[in-house]
């Protein structure tokens, strides 16, 4: 395969000023007409198109003849501006790729980034060349929808003008027998906006929790941005196959149908919480990503880092900020620190690839988001608002690179960002060192870097009453090794290093087991007070693995303390009692030398869990008490739940699941119907209760997903059952949602994937093979679960090895999953 390289960028030969397009759809035969209006750029034109029957070619109306080769279509043109007129064949029915035009439950969709809209029609498909659009619709289908404002319709056709220049990433249509749910939004500049979220009939009664976050989202992007949105219509539409969560297109997004539709009795607080997110992330994107777009995919951080930087704030701003934190820094650690650790690794700004893909990962989207936390950080919030705006003002319309990005920046502030600019080129997880001293009244905290970057290292100091002596104060550590003097100090303190994750960096402090008990106790930064017992907690756990340990009362009581203190925020409470996951901690082991045995963390995660249920035996009692008060999506509901159901998930360890099946039984909602069966499920004592769920949610996709996870996450031998429920007639392998739903929860049970005997390995190998001949995207998105191979014992590593062999050697394998398959066999 052909590697492309952000070196030999070249910008496209001509300008677009207009294009018109004409669909008339046929599920095996759709009529695609394309008028591009062509600035004057030559005699040399090439369009991109892949897997469309050519009809006719004018170039200001006269008929051209042209063959098309294999990725496209190379054409002599007029050196002054012309017309292109084509008219190509496709088949949305076959397409089951999910990239382009396709069908979902009988409804016409698209998706075109990154690189399908040249399965539509041939293009200049690249995100550089940027045009206003006009559709005209033809079908039967009741609802017909595309980007824009509408312009005009009739019986059997629609037609759509979309004034804002785009790339064609963000084209979209939809057409299908559609119901919308319905509300208005006036924006700050007094712009009345139509808002509709489109769904499948009968599905309109779950769409009122994305409405509210549409609303929220756009109000707070005015607030908090100055950002409004600038059309009259604002689409939503919910498609059930859909390889990813959502998508951007300019004023008709599309989602994945579980990111839209929600009701308390069908969907967790943790689906509330990803809908509001999703749905606000997508928004975002009307003004970063959308109105300033990437120049090349190399640059695809510039918009999805910082509107997951700009989603996660607006979630802090609903939610709790410190629970928000820590649970973007569990995921950061288990998804973009596990990549950087491993074959996968890329900055952030990749500079090559082969499939682009490939490139939509945690690095990209959530070290992304965390770089422009560092650089928010480092400037100020004052700085980094005058910063936004001056890139709003300076680049709206363009398409950009992360050099436009830093040198907005640089003007805003004045300060030289060449040092900063690392973090967007260089891979890996930078080793940040804090040693510390205590001399008459000094304490000097030293840092070491691994690396050359700008890191900025918040600290407090608290005194050994645990008041805090010295609040956050923003470290930049910049040399190799630097030191940091705290003068006039009564007592020796401790020190709260890298407070709220100030930097996406492992911290190696050496530190007593007492001194990180006393900052779960008494830290001031909520993130840092969990992430003592998040070490804690590790560095138990490992004793456990390695030295057949038992559990320390140390650790038991500090956690008893924080768990059972009622002033405590409960969601904050739940996030301290989560143990570390088993990958977690196999990477902990790997990361301090210890080759991991996934038996031995299994057990000794179980174990650690069996002492918490004893430890706090008196206290579960009113943890699993029900949370009062009429059910709300809100964090204070959400949070108290959590904290319910951890308790519930130890009390099954005592009572063998009594209590868990009255919560079962009794439960009025998803998140504590979930909660309890998985509970039963950890105590074996769930058969009956996921019976009873599969029987009630049968007809539910969303739901029976979350049938198929709980299952596998929570076997004994997870290859076996999912060898097993991938016979059952609901497992329908093409739908993304389920392959993910079923082949996802086989590698997040850490220990039945990593099984000895290898059949874990080979039955996803099996599944991949398979489905990358249907859908290459979700096929290679799933295989990263080979990714961290290298951490095994040789076995296990043979074993995957000759996995990797074998999907590389499959017949008629894609590009996406050769890519990926290639990088992770080394
Ligand atoms: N920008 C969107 C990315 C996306 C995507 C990429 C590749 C293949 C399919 C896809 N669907 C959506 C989503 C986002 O980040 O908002
Ligand atoms: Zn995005």
């Amino acid at each position: 395969s052909e590697t492309v390289r952000l070196a030999d960028y070249t910008p496209f030969s001509h300008s677009v000023e207009h294009v018109a397009m004409t669909f008339r759809l046929a599920p095996e035969a759709t009529r695609v007409t394309t008028r591009i209006r062509f600035g004057a750029g030559g005699t040399a034109l090439r369009l991109d198109g892949e897997g469309l029957r050519l009809l006719a070619l004018r170039i200001d109306g006269a008929a051209v003849s042209a063959e098309p080769d294999a990725t496209g279509l190379s054409l002599t043109v007029p050196d002054r501006a012309f017309v292109l007129e084509t008219e190509v064949e496709i088949a949305p029915a076959g397409n089951t790729a999910l990239e382009g035009l396709y069908m979902s439950g009988g409804m016409y969709c698209t998706q075109c980034e990154a690189e399908g809209f040249r399965k539509i029609t041939f293009y200049p498909d690249r995100p550089d060349v940027m045009a206003p659009f006009h559709v005209r619709i033809e079908s039967e289908m009741p609802v017909l929808l595309s980007n824009g404002n509408p312009s005009a319709q009739g019986p059997g056709w629609a037609e759509w003008d979309d004034p804002w220049p785009k790339p064609s990433y963000l084209f979209a249509l939809v057409a299908g027998d559609l119901v919308a749910h319905s509300d208005r939004f006036t924006t700050m500049e007094g712009r009345d906006v139509a808002l509709n979220i489109w769904v499948r009939p009968g599905d309109e009664d779950r769409c009122a929790y994305a409405m509210d976050s549409l609303k929220r989202s756009m109000r707070w992007d005015e607030e908090v941005y100055g950002r409004a949105y600038d059309l009259s219509v604002f689409n939503i539409v919910a498609v059930d196959d859909f390889n990813m969560g959502a998508m951007e297109n300019k004023g008709l997004n599309i989602f994945n149908s579980k990111y839209v539709l929600a009701l308390p009795q069908t969907a967790t607080d943790e689906d509330f919480a990803r809908i509001e997110a999703i749905i606000a992330h997508e928004y975002f994107h009307n003004w970063t990503g959308n109105r300033i777009t990437c120049r090349d995919w190399f640059q695809l951080c510039l918009k999805e880092g910082l509107t997951v930087f700009r989603d996660q704030q607006f979630s802090a701003d609903m939610r709790s900020a410190a629970v928000k934190r820590i649970e973007d820094v569990l995921t950061l650690r288990a998804r973009q620190f596990r990549e950087d650790a491993g074959p996968l690794a890329h900055p952030v700004r990749p500079d090559a690839y082969e499939e682009i893909n490939n490139f939509y990962t945690a690095t990209v989207y959530e070290k992304g988001a965390e770089v422009i936390g560092m650089l928010k950080r480092l400037v100020g919030d004052e700085a980094y608002g005058r910063a936004l705006d001056l890139y709003f003002e300076r680049h709206d319309g363009q398409a950009c690179t992360i050099e436009d990005w830093l040198r907005v920046f640089e003007d805003a502030t004045g300060r030289d960002l060449t040092q900063f600019a690392r973090w967007y080129t260089e891979a890996g997880t930078p080793r940040v060192t804090a040693e510390e001293s205590w001399e008459g009244g000094t304490f000097t905290l030293t840092l070491s870097q691994d690396g050359a970057k700008v890191i900025p290292v918040a600290v407090g100091l608290l005194d050994p009453s645990g008041q805090e002596v010295r609040p956050t104060e923003v470290l930049e550590l910049t040399e190799a090794r630097q030191s940091f003097r705290f003068d006039g100090l009564a007592a020796r303190p401790v020190a709260s290093v890298l407070r709220g994750f100030s930097a996406p960096v492992l911290l190696e402090k050496p530190s007593s087991a007492e001194e990180r008990a006393f900052l779960l106790a008494h830290d001031t930064d909520p993130f840092n007070r969990w992430d003592a017992g998040r070490s804690l907690a590790k560095e138990v756990l490992s004793q456990m693995v390695v030295r057949g340990d038992a559990p320390s009362a140390l650790w038991l009581d500090a956690l008893a303390e924080v768990v059972l203190d009622g002033g405590l925020d409960p969601a904050f409470r739940a996030l301290t009692l989560r143990l570390p996951a088993e990958d977690d901690i196999a990477r902990t082991l790997h990361e301090a030398g210890v080759t991991p045995d996934p038996d031995r963390i299994h057990a000794a995660r179980r174990a650690m869990g069996d002492a918490l249920a004893e430890r706090l035996r008196d206290g579960l009692g009113d943890l699993v008490a029900p949370v009062p008060g009429p059910w709300s999506p809100d964090a204070g509901q959400a949070g108290a739940r959590a904290l319910r159901m951890q308790a519930l998930g130890l009390l099954s360890r005592l009572d063998g699941g009594a209590e868990a099946q009255r919560v079962f039984d009794a439960a009025d909602n998803m998140t504590e119907e979930v909660g309890a069966l998985s509970a039963l499920l950890d105590a074996g004592a769930g058969v009956a209760a996921l019976r009873a769920f599969g029987d009630r949610w049968q007809h539910d996709r969303i739901v029976m997903d979350k049938w198929f996870t709980l299952q596998i996450l929570h076997a004994g031998d997870a290859p076996a059952v999912t060898a097993a429920l991938v016979e059952h007639p609901l497992f329908d392998w093409k739908n993304p949602n389920r392959f993910r739903a079923v082949f996802g929860a086989l590698s997040a049970n850490h220990a039945g994937f990593h099984r000895i005997d290898g059949s874990g390995y080979r039955l996803l190998a099996d599944w991949l093979i398979r489905l990358d001949a249907a859908n290459p995207q979700t096929a290679a998105r799933m295989s990263q679960a080979f990714d961290s191979m290298s951490r095994y014992d040789a076995d296990r590593q043979a074993m995957m090895a000759a996995e990797l062999e074998r999907i590389l050697n499959a017949p008629g394998l894609s590009r996406d999953l050769s890519e990926m398959a290639g990088r992770m066999a080394g």
